[in-house]
């Protein structure tokens, strides 16, 4: 197949950065027949000396140092951008003004304003664009969502989520700057709701359609932190855990939990949805199985089964690109799925979701979450 490159220029090099980097080197050696090659063009970030190590290290050709020169590039197909929340909406809506690709890691904004303003951007400039919500693409996930297509739940009644970390406990831990901006309400825009609940949101709406209405509370545990950027003790002003129980449009009941002050887990996500004919259970600790109970199974037999989700056959999404049946992939894989899934879009003229639209959905459920837990009400969801 003819190769034609996309040029990615990518902005922030941390964790996302490393995650995103990796599935670009990834992407043409597992999805060869991809009429696009990756070219890992430029990165970008304010230290000189780090995102020169950074290219050097991931093999990006060139760098820059501010953002505003890396969008007007004639070298740049697509910008990435994986740097805090509160720079997502004006790198985005920059890089769509001079009509580059934007994916964006999520959530998609601070809040639902600037997404809404950063999906008018993409709309307008017509180009590519997609939100890093990556959960959806591990093998076990995707093939819950085409169970749930197929209509083998039946009606669905309960879907259960949680995603648990502990690694905030400690009160001493600073706020502010690299990794720790999650903690800065200026930077995140909000705390586990926006960093952790996001995920869990935007795979319920895939798999289970829109969420009408929300009940939420939240805490913040430690009240105060020495901040790294402004060298005081600040206020501290993100969710340190949160809470809700919601309304899906299909008539099913949500009952989501998050919190970073779970000791002993690290980055517990599960979901659990319970149909009249189904139910499955899913852990991102263990994230090559998916755990189904049929009810239509003979009852002489009939349990939960756990189904190791790497069969190299096309009935177990995304596998038949790895290894031998039975060898599992990983976290990374999901993002490498991801970039795959983009290039598909630009090869088929059908975006890869989640669209900035799809993520705006996201942001909206999150901004009536921290809207109820703040008035101590139930509170509707806007429509998109
Ligand atoms: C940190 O809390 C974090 O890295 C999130 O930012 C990611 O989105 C999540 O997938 C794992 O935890």
């Amino acid at each position: 197949m003819a190769q034609q490159p996309l040029r990615i220029g990518m902005v922030g090099y941390g964790f996302m950065g490393r995650a995103h980097s990796n599935a670009y080197i990834q992407v043409n050696h597992f999805f060869p027949s991809s009429k696009y090659t990756v070219v890992l063009q430029a990165v970008c970030a304010r230290d000189a000396a780090k995102v020169r190590a950074f290219a050097q290290q991931w093999g990006y050709a060139s760098v820059e140092t501010d953002w505003r020169k890396l969008v007007e590039r004639n070298d740049i197909d697509v910008v990435d951008i994986c740097v805090p929340n509160n720079l997502h909406r004006d790198i985005a809506i920059a890089a769509a003004a001079n009509g580059k690709g934007v994916l964006c890691e999520k959530p998609l904004a601070l809040n639902a304003a600037e997404a809404r303003e950063m999906v008018a951007a993409v709309e307008k400039a017509g180009v590519p664009n997609m939100v890093w919500y990556n959960y959806r693409r591990i093998p076990a996930v995707s093939l819950a969502k085409r169970l749930v297509d197929d209509g083998r739940l039946g009606r669905i009644f309960h879907y259960r989520a949680k995603f648990l970390q502990d690694w905030t406990i400690k009160a001493d831990l600073p706020q502010g700057g690299q990794a720790l901006w999650r903690l800065d309400v200026h930077a995140a825009g909000s705390g586990v709701s926006g960093d952790l609940l996001a995920h869990c949101i935007d795979t319920a709406i895939w798999m289970n359609g829109r969420i009408d209405s929300v009940c939420a509370m939240t805490e913040t545990f430690v009240k105060e932190r020495y901040h790294n950027l402004t060298g005081k003790v600040e206020p501290v002003g993100i969710d340190d855990a949160c809470i809700f129980f919601g309304r899906f449009s299909n008539g099913s009941l949500a009952n989501f939990e998050s919190t970073r002050y779970a000791r002993g887990h690290k980055a517990l996500y599960t979901f659990e949805i319970n149909g009249e004919n189904m139910s499955l259970f899913w852990d991102l600790h263990d994230l090559h199985r998916l755990q189904v109970f049929d009810y239509r199974d003979e009852g002489r037999i009939r349990g939960w089964k756990s189904v190791h989700v790497t069969d190299n056959s096309p009935e177990h999404p995304y596998m038949d690109k790895w290894w031998v049946p039975g060898l599992a992939i990983g976290y990374d894989a999901s993002f490498t799925h991801q970039v795959a899934d983009f290039l598909r879009g630009l090869e088929t003229g059908q975006p890869a979701s989640p669209t900035f639209r799809d993520a705006l959905e996201t942001q909206l459920v999150l901004d009536a979450i921290l809207e109820s837990a703040r008035t101590q009400k139930w509170v509707n969801v806007p429509q998109s």
